[in-house]
């Protein structure tokens, strides 16, 4: 399995330390929601102000793994890069883009395919709960999705990707791949990169089942909050999330099996910048018709700025397009170098005139 080859061999494409960079993406699956905000794209604005070079994308490969109308999947994309936009991302300071307009991407997914075993793939949460009891049905691509996902993170030598939680098995799975990929050509060519899980809100959770994760595609409009929605859709959402009939308690330990409760005390503490502790020390006793209330208005307050902007930015397609462009091609001046590199590395032959 392992081949190591000569440094001749090599050609000296062996870096051995690498700039800090970020990349991260998210699925134009649907119209963004409160835990794509605050899992993803929160941290995402955080990262680019610290000042590191940040790359983000609307990994619209990644989407049709499960079928999307085109029409929709291309206003989704629109509306993700507004969504980014108008959380913060500078398109000038971050690079912005979708992912099928970098080929780099499929060219080293498809690499990434020969590398990632079907073992490491069959063990993937993500692919389980996706696909269920259906597995014979849905699309090679959900399979495969971890090992795209590798390509896009490696593709620009990325050494940090901000994620939640639930992408946290798909990350240990690109270390896996990149490590596989240095041994199996005795290369020191691919970094190893380090999950950025951080934040009292790494798991948002549906707010009609505490026990499983806001998502985008959830059939239930009702079980999340969406990037669009207006404020009194956010109140009203908020007025009817599953509680428990218990007062909040005083100690963050006694939210431990109250999952409903437990999750709008990390939303609001993730939205005030408050830590979960602190929460429970200022609502301690007090009742949901008392918390959802507070907790509704610093929901309104902190999204109604972005959704007022979306808009603004979805007016104007084509100017967003042109962002995804130019985005595009600052991506791509970085990855089709490294793409180069990789398959100088693996034999294959690149003769034809550019
Ligand atoms: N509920 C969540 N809480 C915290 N973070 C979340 N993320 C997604 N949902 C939550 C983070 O958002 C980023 C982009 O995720 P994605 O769109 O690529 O895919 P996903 O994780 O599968 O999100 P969805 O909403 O559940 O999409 P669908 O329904 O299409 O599968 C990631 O960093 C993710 O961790």
């Amino acid at each position: 399995m392992s081949s190591p080859v000569s440094p001749e061999q090599k050609g000296g494409l062996t870096p051995t330390s690498f700039k800090p960079r970020i990349f991260s993406g998210i699925q134009p699956s649907g119209g963004l929601t409160l835990g794509n905000y605050l899992g993803a794209l929160k941290r995402f604005v955080e990262k680019q102000d610290e000042g590191i070079e940040t790359i983000y994308c609307l990994v619209d490969m990644h989407a049709i793994t499960v079928w999307q109308d085109p029409a929709k999947l291309r206003h989704a994309t629109r509306e993700g890069a507004a969504a980014f936009i108008a959380a913060g991302i500078d398109p000038k300071r971050s690079i912005l883009f979708n992912q099928s307009q970098v080929s780099a991407h499929a060219e080293l997914g498809w690499i990434f395919n020969c590398v990632a075993r079907m073992g490491w793939m069959s063990r993937m949460t993500q692919f389980k709960d996706k696909a269920g009891k259906n597995s014979e049905n849905v699309s090679l691509g959900l399979f495969a999705y971890p090992a795209l996902m590798a390509a896009d993170i490696l593709a620009y030598h990325a050494t940090m990707v901000p994620v939640g939680e639930d992408q946290k098995q798909h990350l240990e799975l690109t270390r896996d791949i990149a490590i596989k990929f240095n041994n199996d050509y005795g290369v020191d060519f691919f970094p190893v990169v380090d999950p950025l899980i951080e934040g009292a809100a790494t798991r948002v959770m549906s707010l009609r089942d505490g026990t499983r994760k806001m998502s985008k595609s959830d059939p239930s409009d009702q079980s999340r909050i969406n990037l669009t929605d207006s404020a009194d859709m956010i109140a009203a959402k908020i007025r009817k999330a599953k509680t428990d009939p218990e007062p909040l308690p005083d100690s963050v330990e006694a939210l431990r099996d109250r999952p409903e409760a437990r999750n709008l005390v990390n939303i609001y503490a993730a939205l005030s910048g408050h830590s979960v502790d602190q929460v429970i020390r200022d609502f301690a006793g007090a009742q949901f018709g008392t918390f959802k209330p507070a907790l509704a208005d610093l929901a309104v307050a902190t999204l109604s700025p972005i959704t007022t902007e979306m808009n603004r930015l979805m007016a104007d397609p084509a100017e967003i397009d042109r962002i995804l462009g130019d985005g595009a091609e600052r991506a791509d001046a970085i990855a089709q170098p490294i793409l180069e590199q990789v398959f100088d590395i693996t034999g294959m032959i690149r003769s034809r005139r550019k």
